[in-house]
């Protein structure tokens, strides 16, 4: 990966903070999906980037679980309004995924097995900030979560976290996907309270 730069949009949470305003915590993991959870099985999945230019890579689950892992411990915050401290998860990071992904993209448009999308700058899924996972608290990753594999991206509202993954779409303009089209804010920082389009 080249040329863009890496700049960190997201504000950071003030030092022992850990609840973002108008946040409240829950000790739950509530299930938010639009639709039917699908049902994907590890030997049919796939995910794929492509890039402006058309470059298509692709991983199978074998690929994808031959690649170096790593087990992040994150804070979840819904535009719901809750929040849940302390998670655990087992994924690959984005800067492996995409390290030998020729672009200069600054979007990505991710999409998901059942039709759900959403939009976010490149940038926010480099240098450590998001993965792509498949474990949670040492189990495989439920269905209903995501699994086989979602997009974590803990620093924004966890609408941006895809559940079942399916291709990340890099373009050099910004594409609304489903809830940035209905009204939700375009970025969706917690910290600033971006929950939805105008705050
Ligand atoms: N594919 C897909 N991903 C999705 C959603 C969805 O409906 N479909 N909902 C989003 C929303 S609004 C939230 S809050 C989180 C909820 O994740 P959870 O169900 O694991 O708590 O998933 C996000 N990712
Ligand atoms: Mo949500």
């Amino acid at each position: 990966m080249g040329i863009i730069s890496r700049g960190f949009h997201g504000r950071r949470p003030p030092e022992g903070t850990h609840l973002p305003p108008g946040q409240y915590e829950t000790t739950g993991f509530p299930v938010l999906s639009a639709g039917p959870t699908p049902r994907v099985r590890q030997s049919e999945w796939e995910l794929t980037v492509t890039t402006e230019t058309g470059q298509r890579h692709a991983w199978d689950w074998a690929a994808f679980m031959a690649l170096p892992s790593e087990n992040p411990t994150v804070d979840l915050h819904c535009v719901t309004k809750w929040s849940k401290f302390g998670t655990e998860w087992s994924g690959v990071s984005l800067d492996v995924l995409l390290e030998n992904v020729e672009t200069a993209a600054e979007y990505a448009l991710v999409t998901s097995y059942g039709g759900y999308t959403t939009n976010l700058p490149l940038e926010d899924l480099l240098d450590g900030k998001a993965w792509i996972a498949y474990g949670y608290e040492g189990e495989d990753l439920a269905p209903e979560h995501g699994g086989p594999a979602r997009l974590l991206v803990p620093h924004l509202y966890l609408w941006k976290s895809a559940k079942w993954v399916r291709g990340i779409e890099l373009a050099h303009s910004d594409t609304p996907g489903f809830w940035e089209s209905a009204g939700y804010h375009d970025y969706g920082d917690p910290w600033r309270e971006q929950r939805y389009q105008g705050d």
